[in-house]
């Protein structure tokens, strides 16, 4: 008798329990699609709701969590009410003219000299000494790697500025400062290819695909901004673009980016939370394919935890854009601050894909902008845009004569 009333009980708590999973279950089918197969099975369920905390560094995000390349076709409903487009349909974002790009190194040179200036001045200082003497040699020797310029350019330099010196006899002010215009000039380098290739291609005539650049780094290191003023840039070239948000690793970081986006009237394409940065990175080129755009910007994580999660994540983006065609331009994006510990980063990053530019940010907030010529010699790539501060339009194409010129220019 006991066991027929439990027996009835349990069905009755059962039956209960299902017809509100039912109602609550229409309710809760949009958010079900953000996180898939939560309601398959209640013991892996712990597994899943760990999320990566912003900053940290770990090797692997959880698998359960990723989205394959189909799957990420279904945030399609919740866009299309998605805020930004309500507001569109309220009022018409304010869409900003960027500044044009021409030229802008030169306009932004004073960020440059006020921190570059000390290896400027202090090498003139002491090539204008009576004596040139070994101790004197010595102390051109330490400006120069105080300023990153790295042991083989700086002896390079030392080497042709005592040659020069001595045939020049008597020097002058004047003449230091063009001998060492000179010298700098050719350590930076003049006749490097520095066109941040947005174009695709000549095979792409036939295809029809828009250019593609993959934004790569070490987190902190400015990526999401690079890419935000380079898509900026783009805009006030007259190109259309779309930016892809392939750093799924924290949703801050896709906001970021779209932030910068909106400003410029550009679209970014982002995936879920802890989704596959590659299937991400595959749909922004989809994406910018059909809408015909001109360039697709794809910015990524820079976590640097391991080299074979890095080596993974990133060889493994690169591959599948490259289902669809060419990557044009890898940028790695490296901040300047970070003097020789940037170089290491350099290194790992050119074993994992074929880095075909640089991008030195914050050379606005150190004087070891030396770091130009080591890191082009250390990977053979050349620097293509420099960061002098965090304001929309503080990205410059780097441009060797500007650079030096600002490095020697009287105060
Ligand atoms: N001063 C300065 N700050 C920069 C520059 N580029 C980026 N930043 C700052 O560096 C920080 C990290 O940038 P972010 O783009 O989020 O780095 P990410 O993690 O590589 O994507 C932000 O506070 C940026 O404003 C630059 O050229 N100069
Ligand atoms: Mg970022």
């Amino acid at each position: 008798m006991e066991i027929v009333i439990l027996v009835v009980v349990i069905a009755v708590i059962a039956l209960v329990a299902i017809s509100g999973l039912v109602v609550t279950g229409r309710r809760k089918k949009a958010a079900e699609t953000q996180q898939p197969g939560t309601s398959e099975s209640t013991t892996e369920a712990p597994t899943r709701t760990v999320e990566p905390k912003v900053g940290e560094e770990t090797e692997a995000p959880p698998e359960g969590a990723r989205r394959t390349i189909e799957e990420v076709g279904l945030p399609e409903a919740e866009e299309a009410e998605a805020p930004a487009t309500a507001e569109a349909a309220t009022a018409a974002p304010e869409i900003e003219t960027p500044a044009p790009t021409a030229g802008r190194l030169v306009r932004l040179r004073d960020r440059l000299s006020r921190s570059q200036n000390s290896l400027g001045k202090g090498l003139l200082t002491l090539l204008s000494r009576e004596h040139l003497d070994e101790e004197t040699w010595e102390e051109v020797e330490d400006t120069l790697l105080t300023a990153d310029v790295g042991v083989g350019p700086t002896q390079e330099l030392v080497e042709q500025l005592r040659e020069r010196v001595k045939v020049l006899g008597t020097r002058t002010p004047d003449e230091l400062r063009g001998l060492l215009r000179e010298e700098l000039l050719k350590l930076v380098g003049t006749d490097l290819d520095r066109t941040v290739h947005t174009e695709p291609g000549a095979e792409a005539a036939a295809v029809d695909r828009p250019g593609v650049v993959l934004v790569v780094g070490v987190n902190g290191t400015g990526k999401t901004t690079t890419t935000g003023k380079l898509a900026r840039v783009l805009v006030a070239d007259g190109k259309s673009v779309v930016l892809g948000a392939a750093d799924t690793f924290r949703a801050a970081a896709a906001d970021q980016l779209e932030t910068w986006g909106t400003r410029v009237g550009a679209r970014t394409v982002r995936g879920p939370e802890a989704g596959d940065p590659a299937s991400v990175a595959f749909d922004a080129v989809k994406q910018g394919t059909e809408a015909g755009a001109d360039v697709v910007l794809i910015d990524t994580a820079g976590r640097l935890h391991t080299k074979t999660g890095l080596m993974d994540e990133l060889g493994k983006v690169k591959r599948v854009v490259e289902k669809q065609g060419p990557v044009d331009e890898v940028l790695l994006v490296l901040d300047a601050t970070t003097g020789q510990n940037g170089l290491v980063q350099a290194r790992v990053f050119a074993e994992v894909v074929d880095i075909t530019g640089i991008v030195l940010t914050k050379l606005d907030g150190t004087a070891k902008g030396g770091i130009v010529v080591a890191v082009q010699r250390e990977l053979g790539v050349p620097v293509k845009l420099v960061g002098l501060g965090e304001g929309a339009d503080d990205l410059a194409p780097f441009e060797p004569e500007a650079f030096v010129d600002a490095l020697v220019r009287e105060a």
